[in-house]
């Protein structure tokens, strides 16, 4: 391995669990071997959690929540701890960025952005969290009457591998604001910057048993968690397949859950378009992270007037694509695994079968280990409407071009998937585009813009199979806290 990532050899993720501010080894004994997407080798291992570290984890939470010195913290102070932490993840950027890109494959500077973004999560919420204001509604003479926004109590975290510490600051950072105490089960592809951020809350100086971190399988740490009894919420990005199970084991203890498992996104370009700002967004939100973003502008639907202009000028930028190893910055690095790219291929044998044309395709860049899980990013069209290409979450860089007639067909393509999670709309006319926007069934609708920069003050989540509840922004305050209504009465 020649790679130069700092510190990646110290890696101690595979001393336990994180619980109440310690290592703990795990009951199974067992570890689960990491491999780097960049060259198909295992560099690192993990420890496999099993149910009785989830039960420990989840007892850990619970006293922090009910008696520990977290329970005793103010909003002001929360928020401290929050912003501390934040800080305390910049000045370790380039540990994190490296751990992130060998874990992942992510290019590098995709995973320096990773790391700021969880930063920011952390000084986002901190700033928030003595800013939840409850309210005092108006009742019948005499009495006096308040609605106030209290914890829900031990939150658990199921995170999938795309972006792992993205995903961590998204779903912890908004919890801990409210007070909740945590318990994160990151994936097992992909969680040893998460891990290492567990150590610098520490440092930050989360008291014990705050933020928990259970590393592990699915089947295994995922499932534990999720039916555990001790839990009083559950959040869970991920597959719509492992989304049932976790909301049906959080029905079954009578909890609340938010889901968000993916979708089939539409970018919609109309003939009026401004094509110099459209076309680059619409190739980077297929192509970064390899596609495998929830968000990810999958499907391209062109208003069949400008479809050879439009077609011509997307092939000429996804020939122009490298993909390859994360240290040399290609325009996109490989998948997480070897399981993600047979899937992706699956989809492709697919369209060959089918004879749906290849409008572009990228290429891998010279030093791209053999070995590694290398897709080439490549956009088909005109795409069937029926092919599983238009209507199925693939999670690469395979961009489905489709043409429309006019608005009513734009729309009718663009809801015409089981997902509703996010939508782009590029036209000149206003009018349009904010009629269609509020027919598009997704949770949030871009209009001459794509992905805005992340965004974490903007509230996030699907409608349909891309599932429900809302994190990011002041939404996921409040999806991670209950109102309480409390009745006096003075006369
Ligand atoms: O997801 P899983 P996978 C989609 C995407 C991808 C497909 C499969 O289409 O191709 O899902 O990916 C944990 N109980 N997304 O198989 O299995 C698991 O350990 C509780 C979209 O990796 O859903 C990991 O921490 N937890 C998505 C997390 O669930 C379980 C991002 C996600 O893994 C569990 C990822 C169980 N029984 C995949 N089984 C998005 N919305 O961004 C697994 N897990």
């Amino acid at each position: 391995m020649n790679y130069a990532y700092p510190r990646a050899a110290e890696i101690r993720a595979a001393k336990g669990a994180f619980i109440n501010n310690e290592w703990v080894p795990v009951s199974t004994g067992r570890t689960v071997p990491v491999v780097a997407p960049a060259e198909g080798v295992v560099f690192a291992e993990i420890a496999a959690s099993g149910p009785a570290d989830v039960d420990l984890a989840v007892k850990a939470a619970r006293a922090a929540y009910e008696s520990g010195p977290w329970s005793q913290l103010n909003p002001i102070e929360r928020g401290r701890l929050l912003q501390k932490l934040g800080r305390l993840i910049l000045e370790n950027i380039d540990e994190l960025a490296a751990l992130e890109a060998r874990d992942c494959g992510k290019p590098m500077r995709l995973a320096r952005g990773d790391v700021e973004a969880i930063a920011r999560y952390f000084e986002f919420y901190g700033g928030a969290a003595d800013k939840v204001h409850g309210e005092q509604i108006p009742f019948l003479n005499g009495y006096y009457v308040t609605g106030e926004r209290e914890p829900l109590g031990v939150t658990g975290h199921i995170i999938p591998w795309n972006y792992p510490l993205q995903m961590m600051g998204r779903t912890l950072a908004p919890a801990l604001a409210m007070g909740n105490a945590t318990v994160l089960k990151p994936a097992e592809d992909a969680c040893l910057a998460p891990l290492r951020v567990a150590e610098l809350a520490a440092q930050a100086g989360f008291p014990p048993g705050a933020i928990n971190v259970v590393p592990g399988l699915g089947h295994e740490a995922g499932a534990a968690l999720s039916e555990h009894p001790g839990i009083d919420f559950i959040s869970f990005t991920g597959s719509p397949q492992v989304g049932v199970m976790v909301q049906t084991a959080a029905a079954k203890n009578h909890v609340g859950c938010v889901l968000e498992l993916g979708g089939k996104s539409p970018q919609i370009i109309f003939e009026d378009a401004d094509l110099e700002a459209a076309l680059p967004v619409v190739v980077a939100a297929i192509v970064q992270n390899s596609g495998q973003t929830c968000s990810a502008g999958a499907r391209v639907l062109i208003q069949d007037s400008i479809w050879d202009k439009v077609t011509a000028e997307l092939a000429k930028r996804f020939n122009a694509l490298k993909t390859g190893l994360p240290e040399d910055n290609p325009d996109l690095g490989p998948v997480i695994n070897a399981k993600q790219k047979r899937r992706i291929e699956s989809f492709l044998e697919r369209a060959k079968a089918d004879n749906v044309p290849v409008i572009g395709q990228g290429s891998l860049h010279e030093k791209a280990p053999a070995d590694g899980f290398y897709v080439l990013p490549t956009i088909y069209g005109p795409v069937p409407r029926d092919n599983p290409l238009a209507c199925e979450e693939i999670f690469g860089p395979i961009l489905a071009a489709m043409p429309f007639k006019d608005e009513a067909d734009a729309l009718a393509l663009a809801n015409g998937t089981e997902y509703g999670l996010v939508a782009g709309i590029w036209t000149t006319d206003t009018k349009r585009a904010v009629r269609l926007a509020r027919k598009v069934r997704a949770g949030q609708v871009y209009i001459n813009a794509y992905g805005a920069g992340g965004g974490i003050e903007l509230p996030f989540g699907g409608v349909k199979k891309s599932g429900h509840g809302r994190e990011k922004g002041f939404e996921a305050l409040y999806e991670f806290s209950a109102l309480k209504t409390i009745v006096m009465k003075h006369d």
